[in-house]
Parts: structure tokens; C-alpha cells; sequence
């Protein structure tokens, strides 16, 4: 019985919905119409007292905050909790210590989904500044300087300044989201400064293995046992490798990256970008100095980010005479145009800011950070003196002087400069870098993590009818195989 009653209702019902339907619809577009008339007048208001609007504070400020939100993707991830130190099992990166330091972050970072994916605690390895670019820096007023170890740069001995405090190098507390991490000291106190076992992963040519000895020396650890494999998955954690790997009995684990060890590039950044890009960030400070100056002097607007890497004093030492055949040959325009630029060619300079300032129009960019290294912040001036609105170093440190005095030390060693420096150029709208740097490189790959495949070369940019000049392409990790 019932169910006869639902059924003689429905008809009705379904009336009473059409009908509901209908007025729904002529309310809904009464409404749209209404909503249309206001934008179309205020359209038009726009147009008639424009001035007015040109001056609306508000307006300027939700555009300001639409281009902030364009860097939104590199916000710094909430941290959940502290990690307590529950792993008594170490691994530590052994770095090749006769290269520049962007080369060895890399190595660095590099270890970390080894590290994650063999459930170790991370060790922060000791980094060292280098020595040809710490030349402005005031040693007796800095007290950021610690100890020194003797390494060669190439082929000159140099005496080089260590930075062990993971701060300077990484954000620190964020990196302990993402896994148990300790200081090198830390490590020293529970191992003995000795390596149980050392993984070496890839080719390690003699010249990478002297660099690793170097590594050795300088930190005074010794190497217990050896293991080799031949590469690792992309995608590190797949089981079946790491299976094959027995570390069972060992507490204090060294790994050592030789090239073709990190397999596929593509398949390593897929990686990289789904579960640590997030989490291996520079230091704190660098991030915040680095986004307030870019709120404050760019307005949070759209900014290109260029890196010219090449000095006559250190970049052109892969052109002496000593150097093998390939280098010299791969870097021999360069040096030469380095080495004018430096000089003060007018001519030159006159070309490249012309054809920098045309290419930046083009991309419809009004600000520029020029940035290079330490000993040619003269030719960054000249760039400047053509190109009035480029900020360069000066304009940071003057900034970071008046604006953010706490951060001061971030001014006191080109090694804290030069990350402040990068991490401008990851924030920009458009990375223009220097083919063969690993300085360029280092921001190259952060931003492709990020999903920024885009970035353009310095020497397409401002030298274009030059032939034969090296391309911006995606070095690392090495070998691709
Ligand atoms: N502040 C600053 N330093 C730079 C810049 N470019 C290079 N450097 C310095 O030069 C070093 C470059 O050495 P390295 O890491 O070997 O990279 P590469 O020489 O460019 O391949 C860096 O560590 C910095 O000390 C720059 O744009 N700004
Ligand atoms: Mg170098």
C-alpha cells in the first residue's frame, strides 16, 4: 500500500522540481545578467577614470600578492616534529675535496635518497669556501673563520677554511623533517673519526679518488672496509638493490659517488622532485634574506635572475697552458671574452648589455639581479651603469645592512654571499646562467625540481652571433648511462 501512494506523489513532485527548476534558472539568470551590467559599468568606469584606479592602493597590492603567489611553490614546507635520534647507524658523503664547493653540495645531496632509503642517519659532512673567492673577506674581523687544511684547487695547493656548521651549508631543521641528521662532530664522538665500511658506487677515476683521499686527510677518518657497486635506480629505494647491499654489521657507513652511479638522470630528478626537493633547501636565513629582498626591492614583481660565472682570475685558469687539450679547447672563447670584459672593453660590454637589455624586454621583465663572482663585481657595476635597473651584489649588501642588520653575518664570507646570491637567482622569473658552472648548475637543477625547464644561457643571450660557445645543458648527476 504504501508503495501506491509514493507512486501517485512522483508526478507531482517531479511537476513541483520543473517548475522549481525553471524559476531557478530565470532567478540564476537575472541574477548573471545583473552581475554582467555591474562589471560592464565598472568596465567602463575603468576606462574613464583610469587615473583614479592607477592609484587604487588596494588594487596594487592584490597584484603585488598575484606575483608572489608565482614563487608560492617554493614555499618552505611546515616542520611537524622534531626527529629524535633513534638510528645509531651513520652514513657520511665522502666528498672529493680538490673541487669548488657547488660541486660538492652535489655530492652532498647526492647521498641524501642513499641515506633515506637505507634507513641511516645522515652525517653533515664539513664543506670548505673556496680559496680564490674568500679574497675580499676581513680575516682578522671574521669570526666565522675555522680551521684551515691544505688542499689543491687543480693544480695550485691552497690553504683552504672549512665550514662544518650544517647551517651555513643547509637548512638544517627542515632536512631533519625529512631524515635523522647529525653533525660531522656528532658523527666523530660515535664512530672514532673511522669508516666501518665505505660504499663506492660508479666509475671513481683516479682523479676523483685522490679527491676523496684529500677528503681524508683533511678530516683526519679513516677507511676500515671498501664495498663497490656499479649504479643505483633512480629511484633508490627499489628494494631489490639495496637488498644486495649487506651493512648489517656495519655502524659508521661512507659513500662515495663515482660517475654513472646514480643511474637514469630523468628517472633520479623524478625522484628527487617528488620526495626530497622540498626537504634540501639552503639555509633558513639565506631563504627568508632572499625572499625579503625580493618582496622590497622587485615588489614582488617578475625579475630575471643572470649569473655570469667567468673570471679572468679564476674561471681562465682552465685555459693555461698546463691544462689538458679538451679544456682548454671546450673553455678557450670564453676565456678570451673573460678576460676583455675584465679588461673594460668598452666595445664588448656596449654589445652584450645591449643585447641583455633587448632580451629582457622581450621577456617583458623589468628588474634584473646580475650576479658573478667576487673579483668582478666592477664588471657587475659596469652592467649595471647600461642597464640602470639590474641590482647587483652592491645593492644586496647595502640592503642586507639596512633592512635585515640580524643578518649581517650572511655578508661576511663570499660562501654565505654566494648562497645568498643563488637563492635569488632560484626565486627568479627567469634564470639566464653560464654553460659549464657548476654555481649555475646548482640553480639550474633546484629550479628544475621545481618544474622550471626554461632557463636560458648567458652566452646565447648576450653573445648570439657567437659560434661554437658552449650550451646550457643538464650536467648532473653524472654520466647518464
Ligand atoms: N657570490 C658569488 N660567488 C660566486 C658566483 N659565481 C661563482 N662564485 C664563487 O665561485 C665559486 C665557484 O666554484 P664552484 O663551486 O667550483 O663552481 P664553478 O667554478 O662555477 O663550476 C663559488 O663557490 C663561489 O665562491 C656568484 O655569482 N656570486
Ligand atoms: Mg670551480
Amino acid at each position: 500500500m504504501p508503495s501506491k501512494k509514493r507512486k501517485k506523489r512522483e508526478p507531482i513532485l517531479a511537476r513541483k522540481s520543473i517548475w522549481r527548476y525553471f524559476g531557478f534558472l530565470i532567478f540564476a539568470s537575472l541574477i548573471s545578467f545583473g552581475f554582467l551590467s555591474v562589471n560592464l559599468s565598472f568596465e567602463e568606469l575603468q576606462t574613464e577614470n583610469t587615473q583614479i584606479l592607477d592609484f587604487n592602493f588596494e588594487r596594487i597590492i592584490e597584484e603585488q600578492e598575484k606575483n608572489l603567489h608565482s614563487i608560492s611553490k617554493y614555499a618552505r614546507p611546515e616542520i611537524q616534529a622534531e626527529r629524535k635520534l633513534e638510528n645509531e647507524k651513520f652514513l657520511v658523503p665522502v666528498l672529493p675535496f680538490d673541487v669548488g664547493p657547488n660541486n660538492l653540495f652535489r655530492h652532498f645531496k647526492e647521498a641524501i635518497p642513499f641515506a633515506k632509503a637505507l634507513n641511516l642517519t645522515l652525517v653533515i659532512p664539513p664543506f670548505h669556501r673556496h680559496p680564490r673567492m674568500e679574497i675580499f673577506i676581513d680575516r682578522k674581523e671574521n669570526k666565522e673563520s675555522e680551521k684551515t687544511v691544505n688542499v689543491p684547487i687543480f693544480d695550485t695547493e691552497y690553504s683552504v677554511e672549512i665550514e662544518s656548521q650544517p647551517e651555513h651549508t643547509v637548512d638544517y631543521d627542515l632536512l631533519r623533517a625529512l631524515l635523522q641528521a647529525v653533525t660531522y662532530k656528532e658523527f666523530e664522538a660515535k664512530c672514532g673519526k673511522t669508516i666501518d665500511m665505505l660504499v663506492e658506487c660508479g666509475d671513481i677515476d683516479p682523479k676523483r679518488h685522490q679527491g676523496f683521499k684529500y677528503f681524508s686527510s683533511a678530516t683526519g677518518v679513516k677507511i676500515a672496509h671498501r664495498m663497490s657497486i656499479s649504479n643505483l635506480p633512480g629511484e633508490v629505494e627499489a628494494h631489490n638493490v639495496l637488498k644486495k647491499l649487506d651493512l648489517s654489521s656495519s655502524k659508521c657507513v661512507g659513500f662515495a659517488i663515482g660517475k654513472k652511479c646514480l643511474g637514469e638522470r630523468k628517472s633520479y630528478m623524478k625522484n628527487w622532485k617528488k620526495k626530497y626537493a622540498q626537504f634540501v633547501r639552503r639555509p633558513v636565513d639565506v631563504q627568508t634574506a632572499a625572499l625579503e629582498f625580493f618582496r622590497d626591492v622587485f615588489g614582488g614583481e617578475k625579475f630575471a635572475g643572470i649569473h655570469w660565472r667567468y673570471d679572468k682570475y679564476d674561471w681562465n685558469d682552465m685555459c693555461k697552458e698546463s691544462r689538458p687539450d679538451a679544456a682548454k679547447a671546450r673553455n678557450g672563447q670564453i676565456c678570451e671574452y673573460a678576460e676583455k670584459l675584465e679588461d673594460g672593453d668598452r666595445r664588448l660590454l656596449e654589445k652584450m648589455s645591449t643585447n641583455l637589455k633587448m632580451a629582457l624586454s622581450h621577456a617583458n621583465v623589468e628588474h634584473g639581479y646580475m650576479t658573478g663572482p667576487p673579483q668582478i663585481n666592477n664588471t657587475m657595476a659596469a652592467f649595471k651603469r647600461k642597464i640602470p635597473s639590474l641590482k647587483t651584489v652592491d645593492d644586496l649588501k647595502t640592503w642586507v645592512s639596512e633592512k635585515l642588520p640580524r643578518m649581517k653575518y650572511l655578508l661576511k664570507t663570499n660562501y654565505l654571499i654566494s648562497h645568498l646570491e643563488q637563492e635569488i637567482m632560484f626565486l627568479s622569473t627567469k634564470f639566464i646562467g653560464s654553460p659549464l658552472s657548476s654555481w649555475t648548475q646548482t640553480v639550474f637543477f633546484d629550479r628544475m625540481a621545481f618544474g622550471i625547464e626554461d632557463d636560458e644561457s648567458v652566452l646565447d643571450i648576450c653573445l648570439p652571433d657567437v659560434e661554437d660557445l658552449p650550451k646550457l645543458t643538464w650536467l648532473f648527476p653524472e654520466g647518464d648511462p
